[in-house]
């Protein structure tokens, strides 16, 4: 039987998100059988790509809507005006790219081996980064993955209409991959997968090809768990599958641009750029297996250094050293203030005070603070030899 393609309209082209076009109807239809065949290459070719699972879903995000409407509502996003600003695109993806009719959702795993997350943790003179940021940023690399599989479906079938998307477009991504069998939303509201935990990033390939979809992933295998939410430093996850970014330290860190709400800077500890506690605790984390992409492993030590020296990174280094990475989404005044919390929460030594003494003048009233704050946290400490070090040295 043929199956006749839907036209791929032209879209107005987005600053924010879009790098593809969309392109012709294709020269011909597809029948069934070959549109199954496609789904089987598909899965394969993604795999060829890097991506460690691929599955395709349908368009239809109506279970997540009222979700989505309640988290607004209570105003869980905080100051993420993108989560408000493309009216219903979010859960309708053929609005955000007219013609769409199937998704080919993706997953690419980023965790380096052997990080030693939780000993870097349990050492506050360190500087605990995520483990998703150590490395090269995944938006290029997973979008450009994305369009090679474009590509490569179109070298089989003629041309058709596709887009990549990954993380920065009005999609719901987990509800999505759930939705294409790639795993469950768990309870700290992140994608899970049985046999690879949540250490993954997910991308999607917006098509009009009528493929045949993947069977969705019904149940939850989190059980009677709730360990994300028991170790979550901040309390951000306010009841099973709720998150409140405003509490998040991910959110705190690095999307929330003025001064970090003292309430939270203890609990942040020396986590200085994301967290990762409520995937560290998760049991499925134990299937995980290491990222074969080199551009996720660490660079300039990030995985392992003091908060002093990050700390004392002039400007020109910090922008030399995380060129191409995540970190530059804090900017460097940003970044100051987040080391400022972590060595305020740092064990009181000369070099830590002598460290936060230096950026007492920094031009940014943000910076200096923090640092203020640091500085009382320090003064505050017990130890009459604590005191009378930082006496000295204010
Ligand atoms: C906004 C955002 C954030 C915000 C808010 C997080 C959030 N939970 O929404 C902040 C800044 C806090 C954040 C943090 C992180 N993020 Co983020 N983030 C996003 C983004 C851009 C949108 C997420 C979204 O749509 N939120 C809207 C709310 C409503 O969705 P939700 O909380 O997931 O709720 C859903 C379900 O829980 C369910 N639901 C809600 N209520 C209820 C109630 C019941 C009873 C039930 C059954 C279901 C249910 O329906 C909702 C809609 O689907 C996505 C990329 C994208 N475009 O999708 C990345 C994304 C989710 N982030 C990602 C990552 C890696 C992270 C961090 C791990 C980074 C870090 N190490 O610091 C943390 C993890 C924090 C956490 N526990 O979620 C990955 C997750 C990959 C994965 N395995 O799931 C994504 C998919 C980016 C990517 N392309 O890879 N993130
Ligand atoms: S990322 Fe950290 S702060 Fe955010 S919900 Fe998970 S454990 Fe809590
Ligand atoms: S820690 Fe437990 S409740 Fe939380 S996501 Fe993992 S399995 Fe689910």
């Amino acid at each position: 039987m043929l199956t006749l393609y839907l036209p791929y309209t032209q879209v107005k082209e987005s600053p924010n998100y879009s790098e593809e076009c969309l392109t012709q109807p294709p020269s011909q239809p597809l029948s069934e059988q070959a549109l199954e065949r496609l789904a089987a290459d598909i899965r394969l070719w993604a795999r060829e790509l890097g991506f460690q699972d691929a599955g395709i879903t349908d368009i239809d995000l109506s279970e997540h809507e009222q979700h989505l409407h309640n988290w607004l509502a209570k105003n869980f996003h905080g100051e993420l005006d993108y989560m408000t600003s493309h009216g219903d695109m979010r859960f309708r993806p053929d609005k955000l790219v007219p013609g769409t009719l199937r998704i080919i959702s993706v997953r690419m795993d980023y965790l380096p081996g052997d990080t030693q997350m939780v000993k870097i943790l349990q050492q506050p003179e360190k500087a605990y980064i995520s483990r998703y940021a150590l490395g090269r940023d995944y938006h290029k690399l997973i979008r450009k993955r994305l369009t090679q599989l474009g590509k490569r479906i179109e070298e089989h079938v003629g041309q058709f209409g596709y887009r990549a998307f990954v993380d920065s477009a009005p999609v719901l991504e987990k509800a999505l991959a759930e939705k294409a069998g790639l795993g469950w939303i768990g309870k700290n509201t992140l994608l899970l997968n049985s046999k690879a935990g949540s250490w993954f990033f997910l991308g999607e390939l917006f098509t009009d090809l009528p493929l045949p979809v993947d069977q969705p992933q019904t149940t939850s295998h989190c059980g009677s768990c709730f360990s994300c939410a028991k170790v979550c430093p901040t309390d951000a996850i306010v009841s099973p599958y709720q998150l409140d970014a405003r509490r998040c330290i991910s959110y705190l860190t690095i999307e929330q641009k003025g001064s970090i709400p003292e309430e939270f800077r203890t609990a942040i500890g020396n986590r200085v750029f994301g967290c990762d506690d409520c995937q560290i605790i998760c049991p499925w984390n134990k299937f995980s297996k290491p990222t074969a992409e080199t551009d996720f492993l660490p660079r300039h030590k990030l995985d392992s250094t003091d908060l002093a020296d990050l700390f004392l990174w002039t400007e020109e280094a910090f922008l030399e050293r995380t060129a191409g990475s995540p970190i530059r989404r804090t900017g460097y005044k940003g970044w100051l203030r987040n080391l400022a919390v972590g060595l305020g929460n740092a064990p009181t030594s000369k070099r830590v005070i002598d460290a936060l003494q230096s950026r007492l003048d920094y031009p940014s009233d943000i910076v200096q603070e923090h640092v203020r704050w640091a500085l009382d946290q320090h003064a505050a400490k017990s130890d009459p030899d604590n005191q009378s070090l930082i006496k000295c040295s204010r």
